[in-house]
């Protein structure tokens, strides 16, 4: 059976649920896209509870087993599909998979950290309705700032955040 991705473009398309089916692209697995309707707060009702206790977008359903949570969903799938597409997956060395840990992290707290409070008070209030929270999004957007300008200089030395490969 086809693996279900549960979605929504209430989102954008650069949400969690992107990074999900990036990796599944990358990986050339196919999948079926389930929306959300996030909208009229679909993602709230009981029956997405059920999958996603916190109420939360992407979750994977995979013949039945279902996981949350963006990163452990894509550990889940390169692991799984490691004969498919690309390998995703550093190493063998401890120091190539620590500080793939590392970018990992890094990219949770300092990059989803610094973008997700300027989305909440932006976008998403325009998307119901609601006026812009200016003050927010201005000390967000200063924040992020800083945060890219530590992006910059760790990719000044190396390709990628976790390193060369
Ligand atoms: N830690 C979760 C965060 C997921 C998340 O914040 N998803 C957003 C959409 S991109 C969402 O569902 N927001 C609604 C909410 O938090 O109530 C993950 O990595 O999957």
């Amino acid at each position: 059976m086809v693996l279900k991705l549960y979605s929504s473009l209430f989102f954008g398309p650069g949400g969690h649920a992107g990074v999900v089916a990036l990796v599944l692209a990358e990986k050339q697995v196919p999948f079926e896209d389930i929306p959300v309707n996030a909208e009229v707060y679909k993602h709230k009702d009981a029956e997405h509870l059920e999958r996603q206790p916190f109420g939360q977008i992407p979750v994977l359903d995979d013949n039945g087993f279902i996981l949350y949570e963006t990163r452990a969903i894509c550990r889940y799938i390169v692991e799984k599909y490691s004969e498919k597409g690309p390998s995703l997956l550093p190493g063998p060395s401890f120091e190539e998979r620590a500080l793939f840990e590392q970018a990992i992290s890094v990219e949770i707290i300092n990059f989803q950290g610094a973008v997700v409070p300027i989305f909440v008070a932006s976008l998403k209030k325009k998307r119901r309705g609601l006026a812009m929270d200016v003050a927010a999004v201005e000390a967000g957007v200063e924040i992020l700032v800083q945060r890219l300008e530590v992006y910059e200089k760790i990719l000044s030395r190396q390709k990628f955040v976790a390193g060369d490969e």
